[in-house]
């Protein structure tokens, strides 16, 4: 029976539990990681005995959380036992990757996340989108098991909701968000310094990158649109890597009169599409037409085909879409 349950509920099954496997989905982010972590001190403080994996390594930026190294790979919990396996942030199995063979050997599973989208893939799922974060939720469990968040716990969470938020620009916050902000303050959460390390500070290849990005910039439609073209020997000049470029395209939408835009790569096999829009466009749309996909307001496709040809048919397309 797959069934949704309450905070109560899961409180109650982390309380039963004794040896508890936790895990989050591949290429985390923060609210993943800082989630993983507070859960584990959580349980810790507790007297439990758990373990953490993780399918991808952790992000270099999050390595600023106290017992990251701790998150193993999932072959580690294969030989091991656990009474409870806990996945904290993933909306479906598949989302966990190879944590998913652990998982689901063990004879009770807890979901604990915040996507609207979640498949309840657990036993019990304790499943809340009005939050911004899963992290949100991790803060609502400390409450109800009366454990004090640490220094280090606050740490965790303010890395999770966060990340999730944007650094509090977006997503669901409302009230309770920002008493639980509080309540990290109240730990001994050092926000500044914390913001600066996750969120303002970035790789000297990425801001190099960013400038080859900036300068390809031109915009159409009137400024109602705009596109940014990497080449592959931008990639090569200034040392960064293709993680690196993840995220630039937002730059293109946060100028003011835009309303849609993209950023192309030039990748081995054709061109890579970061597609973004402001409501009410849709990009998702778009993107299902080139074979891809993703959210309404940020979606991806592939087009195999060179850059400048590639791009040229995505500009095309998107101006009718803006002309409509
Ligand atoms: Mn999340």
């Amino acid at each position: 029976m797959n069934g949704r349950i309450d905070l109560k509920k899961a409180a109650d099954t982390l309380k039963g539990a004794r040896r508890v496997l936790l895990c989050t989905h591949v290429q985390p982010d923060g609210d993943a990681i800082g989630s993983l972590l507070a859960a584990n001190a959580l349980l810790t403080a507790m007297g439990k005995d758990t373990m953490m994996i993780c399918e991808s390594p952790v992000p270099e930026n999050l390595r600023i959380l106290q017992g990251w190294e701790e998150i193993r790979t999932p072959e580690a919990a294969e030989q091991a036992t656990f009474d409870l396996a806990c996945s904290l942030d993933a909306s479906d199995l598949m989302r966990i990757g190879l944590a998913g063979g652990p998982f689901t050997a063990c004879r009770d599973t807890l979901v604990i996340d915040h996507h609207a989208s979640n498949t309840y893939f657990g036993q019990q799922n304790y499943v809340d989108s009005h939050v911004a974060a899963t992290g949100n939720l991790v803060f609502r469990l400390f409450d109800a098991l009366n454990v004090r968040i640490t220094q280090e716990s606050a740490l965790y969470l303010y890395a999770a909701v966060s990340t999730d938020t944007g650094n509090f620009s977006f997503g669901q916050m409302d009230e309770e968000f920002f008493m639980q902000m509080a309540g990290l303050m109240k730990a001994g959460l050092d926000i500044a310094a914390a913001s600066r390390v996750l969120h303002l500070c970035k790789q000297p290849a990425f801001i190099r990158l960013m400038a080859r990005a900036l300068n390809s910039l031109t915009f159409h439609c009137g400024g109602r649109l705009c596109e940014m073209r990497l080449r592959t020997a931008d990639f090569s000049e200034t040392g960064a890597s293709r993680e690196n470029g993840e995220g630039i395209v937002n730059h293109g939408l946060n100028i003011l009169g835009v309303e849609m835009c993209f950023l192309a790569t030039q990748e081995n096999e054709g061109t890579r599409f970061n597609l973004r829009a402001v409501w009410p466009h849709d990009v998702s749309a778009i993107a299902l037409e080139f074979g891809g996909g993703g959210h309404l307001l940020a979606a991806g496709c592939t087009i195999k085909a060179p850059l400048d040809q590639a791009a040229d048919m995505m500009r095309a397309r998107m101006e009718r879409e803006l002309n409509r």
